[in-house]
Parts: C-alpha cells; sequence; structure tokens
C-alpha cells in the first residue's frame, strides 16, 4: 500500500513539474494564467498582421523562420484587418496591435500580451518591442527543437494554451561584453546579443577599449588600430602566478562591421552602449598615439605598449587640450556610429601616480583650483559629460567617477559594490547597479579545484540569483533612479567563444530575471525547475552553458 501510494505522489509531483515545465518561461512573466488544452502548429497555421505594419512584418519573419527551420512547415504571413479582440481565427498566430481594451491593460512598450488558446495564439504589445517579447514568450511556449538550426522530426509543435500579461520591473536590463582583454569575433558577438534577446534583455554594452586592445576603428586615428589592436604576448596562468604565453593577440571591429552588429541589435531590440575608457585603462591608445599620455615614456623608463598584463596601469591619459581634442574626436565617430542614449566613458580604476608625477597636471590644477587628483579626474570627466551633453548624449561612467565630485548628467554604474549606486541615486543621479559580489560572471561559478582557470571570486547561481537591485536604504523616490540590473563578462581568463557561453549561462539568465521579473514572483526552486527546460533550449542554441547545473535541476 505505501509502495502504491509512494508511486502514486511520484506521479503526481512529475505530474505537476511537467505541467509546470509546459510555462517554463524564463524570466518569469508578470501574470501567467494556465487555460486547459493547446494550440497546434500545422501545414494550415497562418501567420496574421495588421495590415501595413512595416514593423511587425520582420517579428512575423522570424517566427516563419524558426518554424520552417525546425518543422519544414512554411507559415504564410498575410495583412489582415485585425479586429480587437482576443478571440484568434482559426488556426492564426496574430500579431495584434495594441487596443487599451484589451484585457483591460494599458500597455507600455515593452509591455506584451499573449493568449492562446485552441484555435491560436494572439501577440499583443503597444510597440513593435513589446511584440517582439510576446514572441520571445510564444517561442519558449513551443517545445525547445524550436530553438534548433536543423528540421527536428517526429515533434508536435504545441503551445500551452494561457493568457500572459507581462511587464518588466527595470528598464535597464543589461549584458557587458569585454573585447579588449580578448577580440571576441562578429559572429559571436551576434550570438551574445541572440541570447541578451532570448532573455528579452535590452542592453549591450559593449567595453570595446582597454590597456590590452583598442577594438574600434577610428577613421581619423588609425595607429588606434594598427598598433592599438595587437600585443605581443598575454599573461598565462593566475596573476598571483603568470608566465608570458608567447602568442600575439589582437583584433578589431571596422567601422562597417560595428555598423552590421548595431542594426542586427536593433531587429532584436537591443541598444548598444558602446564604452570609450578614460582617463585609465588608456595603453592601447597611448601605444598608438604616445603624445596622449603624460610623458612619452612610461613610468616604467620604456615606450608605452599594448599590454598583455592584467590588472590596473599607471600609464593613463594626460588630461591635456591634444588628449580632449583627441577623445572629443573619436567620441564624435563613436556617436555618429551608435543611435543609442548613452556612452560609456569608463572612469574605473585609473591610477594618479603619473599626474602626481607630471609638472603640467599640477600647473592645471592650480590654475583650475582643483585640490586633488581626484579632482582632476572630475575635471576630465565633466569635460566629456559637457562634450557629449552638448550632441545630444548622456554619460554612463564606473562608480570611481563620484569621487571628486560626480558630474552633472552622469549615470553611475555601481560596481564597486553598491555604495555607489545608493550615493548615486542620493545626489539624484541614475545607476545601473552591477555590484562585483552578484553580477560578475567572470568569477567561478563553483569549486575552483573543478573549474577553469577564472580570475577569482565565488558566486555561484543561486547567489546570483538572490541579489536584489534597488538598495533597502534608498527612499521610494531615490530607488526611481536604480535603473536596473547588469551581467558583466570581463575576458581575461576567457579565450574562446565557448569558455565565455560557459561563464555566461546559466548565471546570466538568472539575472535576466532579476531585471524583469517582479521581487515578490522570484523563487530559486521554481527558477532552476524552469532552467531544466531552458537548458534544452540552450542545447539547441549551441551554447556552451555551464552543464554543472544540471545537477540541480534533474
Ligand atoms: C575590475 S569592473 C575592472 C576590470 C576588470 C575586472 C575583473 C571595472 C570597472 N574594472 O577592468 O576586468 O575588475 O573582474
Amino acid at each position: 500500500m505505501k509502495k502504491i501510494f509512494g508511486l502514486l505522489s511520484l506521479l503526481i509531483l512529475s505530474f505537476s513539474s511537467i505541467a509546470q515545465n509546459k510555462y517554463a518561461i524564463i524570466p518569469k512573466p508578470l501574470e501567467l494564467t494556465p487555460l486547459a488544452g493547446e494550440f497546434t502548429i500545422d501545414t494550415q497555421t497562418k501567420i496574421l498582421i495588421p495590415k501595413g505594419a512595416a514593423d511587425i512584418r520582420p517579428l512575423a519573419e522570424m517566427l516563419a523562420e524558426r518554424v520552417v527551420i525546425t518543422s519544414g512547415i512554411q507559415l504564410p504571413i498575410e495583412e489582415a484587418d485585425i479586429s480587437n479582440s482576443l478571440v484568434p481565427a482559426n488556426k492564426t498566430i496574430v500579431f495584434a496591435p495594441y487596443k487599451e481594451q484589451v484585457m483591460n491593460k494599458m500597455l507600455g512598450d515593452e509591455d506584451y500580451i499573449l493568449k492562446a488558446d485552441a484555435k491560436g495564439v494572439i501577440l499583443a504589445g503597444a510597440t513593435g518591442k513589446g511584440e517582439f517579447y510576446a514572441l520571445q514568450s510564444l517561442l519558449q511556449l513551443l517545445p525547445p527543437q524550436i530553438f534548433s538550426s536543423s528540421l527536428e522530426k517526429g515533434v508536435k509543435w504545441t503551445v500551452p494554451a494561457c493568457t500572459i500579461f507581462d511587464r518588466p520591473r527595470y528598464g535597464h536590463r543589461g549584458g557587458m561584453l569585454d573585447v579588449a582583454r580578448h577580440f571576441f569575433p562578429v559572429s559571436f558577438v551576434k550570438k551574445y546579443i541572440d541570447l541578451l534577446a532570448l532573455h528579452k534583455m535590452n542592453k549591450f554594452h559593449w567595453h570595446l577599449t582597454d590597456d590590452q586592445g583598442w577594438r574600434i576603428e577610428i577613421k581619423k586615428y588609425p595607429k588606434l588600430t594598427e598598433i592599438g589592436s595587437k600585443r605581443k604576448e598575454s599573461m598565462k596562468g593566475h596573476y598571483n602566478d603568470w608566465k608570458f604565453d608567447g602568442t600575439p593577440h589582437g583584433g578589431f571591429y571596422t567601422q562597417t562591421e560595428i555598423k552590421e552588429v548595431i542594426a542586427y541589435a536593433q531587429k532584436k531590440f537591443i541598444t548598444i552602449i558602446p564604452e570609450i575608457e578614460m582617463p585609465g585603462h588608456a595603453l592601447a591608445a597611448l601605444a598608438s598615439y604616445p603624445e596622449l599620455g603624460c610623458t612619452e615614456k612610461s613610468l616604467k623608463g620604456g615606450p608605452y605598449e599594448v599590454t598583455g598584463i592584467w590588472g590596473v596601469h599607471d600609464d593613463v591619459f594626460c588630461p591635456t587640450e591634444t588628449t580632449f581634442r583627441f577623445l572629443e574626436d573619436v567620441l564624435t565617430e563613436v556617436i555618429a556610429l551608435f543611435p543609442g542614449d548613452y556612452v560609456h566613458i569608463g572612469g574605473d580604476e585609473c591610477p594618479k601616480t603619473a599626474w602626481k608625477q607630471s609638472a603640467f597636471c599640477q600647473a592645471l590644477m592650480k590654475k583650475e583650483g582643483l585640490k586633488d587628483e581626484d579632482e582632476l579626474q572630475s575635471y576630465f570627466i565633466k569635460h566629456f559629460d559637457k562634450f557629449l551633453t552638448s550632441k545630444g548624449k548622456k554619460i554612463i561612467g564606473w562608480d570611481e567617477i563620484l569621487e571628486g565630485g560626480i558630474s552633472p548628467n552622469a549615470t553611475i554604474m555601481s560596481w564597486r559594490g553598491v555604495e555607489g549606486g545608493i550615493a548615486a541615486a542620493q545626489q539624484n543621479h541614475d545607476a545601473i547597479m552591477t555590484p562585483t559580489g552578484f553580477c560578475y560572471l567572470d568569477y567561478y561559478q563553483s569549486d575552483p579545484s573543478t573549474e577553469p582557470l577564472a580570475i577569482g571570486g565565488y558566486l555561484p547561481l543561486e547567489k546570483v540569483y538572490g541579489y536584489e537591485p534597488t538598495p533597502k536604504a534608498l527612499t521610494p523616490e531615490q530607488a526611481k533612479h536604480i535603473l536596473g540590473i547588469q551581467a558583466n563578462l570581463w575576458t581575461e581568463y576567457i579565450q574562446t567563444p565557448e569558455q565565455a557561453e560557459y561563464m555566461l549561462y546559466p548565471r546570466a539568465s538568472a539575472i535576466a530575471e532579476t531585471g524583469w521579473t517582479s521581487a515578490r514572483l522570484k523563487d530559486y526552486d521554481d527558477f532552476t525547475t524552469r532552467l531544466k527546460i531552458h537548458f534544452e533550449r540552450l542545447k539547441y542554441l549551441a551554447v556552451n552553458y555551464a552543464k554543472s547545473y544540471y545537477d540541480i535541476t534533474a
């Protein structure tokens, strides 16, 4: 009897987890009501889009493309007068224009409604972006094989019936990729963007310059890529115990490639935030144009070179007229390329050693009434805040730009903990939370002795998932300045796309859920249950996610 009982409860348990898995959407939607029944895509299914909806057609094509690749079924896309009701015509997937009456919800530009029943599916959004997120949810309601790149035989292409009303928690849901420490080809940058989009992330922070490489073509300064994009060799081994590896490393993106990536990201409703580092992390630029440093000789007595040593370097941009004109010219080309509102100007880890030793800097400080080098750094950043603001852009800087006085229009990226974000919000500045202890996906995700070499730290999935971006110290008014959360992937110890994927997933899925899902709906057990299906999706997408996590969901 006991045995039968046990068997029965096991059955019920696995049934309920199957039931849950039917709706295994990551990030978890705000309201999801499961309904009985399902819709099945077959050869008679059609996609309907509103008449003349040029912005919606590409979304319909994305869906049709997934379906034809994986099932062989070519869904026709037809324009129609789409009524306002949520009752789909038979055998249709409808991209419905949003009307206020739909489910009595007011939809913001990232919100959407999805309704699936036995007859069909309706995706409704106030904008293409909302519709795009509805589409992401639809794809996740389909069997994971929908993400495959080849024909998947014997799959029933069903969508479990449900209604969803969904809305993100934060406006900034980002992922950063450091392409300076190791260069990643355009193909991988696009895959990184695809994966952000799958998770309804909307910002791609592209870390394009650093001591170890300059990766963006600047037409006015060709040496940045001729010289600055290459280094002789890199550190091998951990930074406590390393040798040079003897192999050169290099790479950069032409402006044509940059435009291609921007257009690609736009189709997935992802805004790119380019980062041009200043005044520190500048060795690749100094090696290309030595006149930008405080002296043509490095502090160590040799000419500047693109370094293969990780960490912080004393040689930085000198705040001269020459440097300011150079960086203005660089930023002018950058803003001509990137249509987003923000440009990231770095600002982190700028040692003051060179400025302290420079007669020019000391005289400048005196002239400008700056009491110390922190104020000189602030003077530097304020110059570029003013410059970029005059061009209609807003600046983001790492939290060090708070030191010596924050620039009037700056948004702070809080990385050395959460204090920078708190201080920014208290001073009425926006902040993006990306503290090392929760968002640094270059840290180890499990026992270092069982993991490939990483920079250090210990940041398992559960800890990432548990992070709450809005600090409790803030008043509700101040809390509005917390724009969101970001996953950072620094790549000193990450040399290949495969390793990047391994470090990113599934931890970036956890960050995506924190960025999107209301705090009261977050539940780690529920997340890992959905993750089991999500791993299947990642498998079909050929993502080298960290398989060790499979155990926790088995
Ligand atoms: C600190 S985060 C840095 C990066 C490193 C990273 C390694 C930040 C603004 N600066 O230059 O790559 O640590 O985890």
